[in-house]
């Protein structure tokens, strides 16, 4: 379909999770491209609904949540409103922001998952997953970690691989241990509804890399290509979860089951846009259902075979909704030379670059889109950053404009002057000019957002020259009417300007639109006449960008380094302190030194031993979960630390009376608490 024959358009970006702040990362992937894509499409006049929102359920949030001690409600409500509002003061300009937690969403995706059982689309399996006894609950992905078979990695995820990049399942991971309790997880049964995404493969090769084999950009279909033509084929996967946080089953006999976390968050997309409607009175359905829609999903490389084979098999099978007309993923942007990564904290915080470039939010988009990671991983450096701002922000755009509109107020009082008499080089300059906004849309509409934005500057560059060429501050000493002509139009040359660097640089815009005191004008205005008719009184000029000194930039590079520094140097975290106990609870507990006297392993337990103490008044039996610290030998005749009047459990068919007091460090090592010198069996703690 060519462009002019798309109704409306539904543009989403990639919902973040809402487990931890945003960086240039996020921005740069999938979240400014989209906001320029979309603000042209609007200033063309076009039907858009621009559609995102917080990836709020999924493990992802519930190991944060227990890495910070709170709940995931709490870390979703704080992540949701810091995310929003990063957004907000990026520009990124969604015509609605959701969350996945929202009532409408939950009733979209489970009702999508009961049409799709209804139609018998799912295959149901009972299949052996790994549990963990001590947390009694089933650990889905990242719960668990391991050794990873391909590479011999230590700390690969039930999942995937960081290391070497494979794609595991937990069943996969040699010695697999519990990221919950550090125990070693039992295989149990347990039923799932699986999606057989073979059975989708002809269609999908057929629309992707056929019907889309043109439009589509090569690193997205490459990556179509591994998963639909890769030996094993597509491989069935599981859209229901053992878990109890996200969106509950809706089948009976699924109790205690959520969704998947990647079945429900692209249906987010259509929840948001839902809502969006509901809020402006206006019907959500064509935006989803009506062919002459354009669906276009933005995203990070990560999230391809998502986007790409998962949602539209979902989508397609379901019957009702039309298919992404194009996923333009970006590959990945580093930093400084080494990847970006929250955990090492080696990224660049949006909330932090706010706080330290105040009023920069468009030197920051302009960075980001001039460097995106459009076909392969690319590099943020702080030089760069303060180069382009120099050279290209300050020196051509900022030169150009603010020069123009000076000599207008320095040698016609602020008034458009009049043009007459148009020199060969005149013409040729406005010739160029009137080609630029056609070429830009080109690019913009290929998603070539690299090359649109070094067009808008080859434009901002083309005024730049004619000032410099004409020399308008010679000319006024003896040519007044010549000196008009080459201000009206290089004042013309700032008026398109304006218009067609907003999608980019929207606050920019803005404030140019101001000193201009441009009537609304946009994209679909091009062609209609000038934006600025002579005798038309400007507003006063104000310098759009400043420069950026090397202080600024090294500063920059400095924090980054001693955040690694620091990071990797210091202690793991210590876990967060737990409720204040009255002085009477705390004297409840019946603290003892007491000597060990027997040790064994349990049998069928790789965690558990048994041992037999001598607590001053008995003796008792203990199961303890160190025998992948201890040995049995080395325990017995040692003193260590107990709670004697904990209510007796049974483990592993045995009554276990106690528990033996260890340090559980940060970084998952045990230690035994013994007294600083022997003292008397019985000892009491206090
Ligand atoms: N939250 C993954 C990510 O942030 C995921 C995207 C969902 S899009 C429907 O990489
Ligand atoms: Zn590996």
């Amino acid at each position: 379909m060519s462009e002019q024959q798309f109704k409306r358009y539904t543009v989403t970006s990639a919902l973040p999770y809402a487990n931890g702040p945003l960086h240039i990362g996020h921005l740069a992937g999938c979240y400014i491209p989209s906001d320029i894509y979309v603000r042209y499409l609007r200033s063309q006049g076009r039907d858009v609904a621009y559609v995102c929102g917080s990836d709020e359920h999924g493990v992802a949030i519930t190991i944060k949540a227990k890495n910070e001690g709170k709940s995931p409600q709490e870390v979703v409500d704080h992540y949701h409103e810091m995310m929003k509002s990063s957004f907000k003061e990026f520009g990124i300009s969604f015509d609605h922001y959701s969350r996945t937690s929202a009532k409408v969403h939950h009733e979209t995706a489970a009702q999508l998952f009961l049409d799709l059982y209804e139609k018998g689309e799912f295959v149901e399996q009972v299949t052996e997953q790994y549990y963990d006894e001590e947390a009694q609950q089933f650990l889905a992905d990242r719960y668990i970690e391991g050794t990873c078979p391909k590479c011999g990695y230590g700390q690969a995820y039930g999942d995937q691989c960081e290391k070497c990049g494979s794609s595991l399942s937990p069943t996969d991971l040699i010695n697999p241990v519990s990221k919950l309790s550090g125990s070693v997880p039992v295989l149990k049964e347990t039923k799932h509804w699986f999606l057989d995404l073979g059975r989708y493969t002809p269609f999908l090769k057929k629309w992707i890399l056929e019907d889309h084999k043109d439009d589509w950009k090569n690193n997205v279909l490459g990556q179509c290509r591994s998963w639909l033509e890769a030996g094993e084929g597509l491989q069935p996967r599981s859209m229901t979860r053992d878990m109890d946080w996200g969106i509950p089953v809706p089948l009976k006999e699924a109790e205690g089951k959520v969704l998947y976390v990647w079945f429900d968050a692209p249906i987010g997309y259509i929840s948001s846009t839902k809502e969006w409607a509901m809020e402006n009175g206006i019907d959500w359905e064509p935006y989803w259902k009506d062919k002459g829609t354009k669906l276009v999903h933005f995203i990070g490389k990560d999230n391809i075979v998502f986007h790409c084979i998962t949602f539209p098999a979902i989508l397609k099978t379901h019957g009702e909704f039309i298919l992404p007309d194009n996923v333009p993923a970006n590959e990945f942007l580093n930093l400084e030379g080494d990847k970006i990564s929250t955990s090492r904290n080696w990224a660049v915080w949006l909330h932090e670059y706010l706080e330290e470039f105040p009023g920069k939010q468009d030197v920051l988009r302009y960075v980001l889109t001039a460097n995106a990671p459009e076909n392969k991983d690319n590099d943020f450096t702080w030089k760069d950053f303060q180069a382009r701002n120099n050279s290209e922000l300050v020196a051509i755009y900022g030169n150009f404009v603010n020069r123009a509109l000076v000599l207008t107020h320095k040698y016609f009082g602020g008034r458009v002057p009049e043009r007459k008499g148009l020199s060969p080089f005149d013409q040729e300059t406005l010739e160029a000019a009137h080609d630029f906004p056609g070429k830009i849309s080109v690019a913009l509409e290929r998603f070539r957002f690299r090359e649109a934005l070094a067009l808008m500057m080859d434009f901002a560059r083309l005024g730049n020259k004619y000032l410099a060429d004409t020399e308008p501050w010679k000319t006024v000493k003896n040519d007044e009417e010549r000196t008009g002509t080459i201000l009206n139009i290089a004042l013309k040359i700032a008026a398109d300007l304006c218009v067609v660097s907003e999608p980019f640089l929207p606050h920019t815009a803005g404030k140019l639109a101001q000193m201009l005191d441009l009537p609304p004008k946009s994209w679909a205005d091009f062609g209609k006449g000038d934006f600025i008719m002579e005798g038309h009184s400007l507003k006063k000029p104000s310098l759009l960008f400043e420069k950026i000194e090397d202080d600024q930039v090294e500063a920059q590079v400095t924090k980054l380094h001693q955040a690694k520094e620091k990071n990797e140097g210091k202690a793991p975290l210590a876990a967060p302190m737990k409720e204040i106990v009255s002085f009477d609870d705390f004297a409840k507990l019946d603290m003892r030194v007491v000597t060990i006297l027997q040790a064994e392993r349990v049998k069928k337990s790789k965690k558990l031993l048994k041992l037999i103490v001598d607590t001053g008044l008995d003796k008792k039996t203990v199961l303890s979960g160190i025998a992948a610290y201890f040995t049995p030998e080395e325990l017995v005749g040692k003193q260590v630390t107990m709670l004697i009047n904990l209510a007796p459990r049974r483990m592993m068919g045995e009554l276990s009376e106690g528990m033996v007091l260890m340090a559980e460090g940060g970084d998952g090592s045990y230690k035994l608490l013994q007294p600083h010198e022997t003292t008397s069996t019985g000892a009491q703690i206090s």
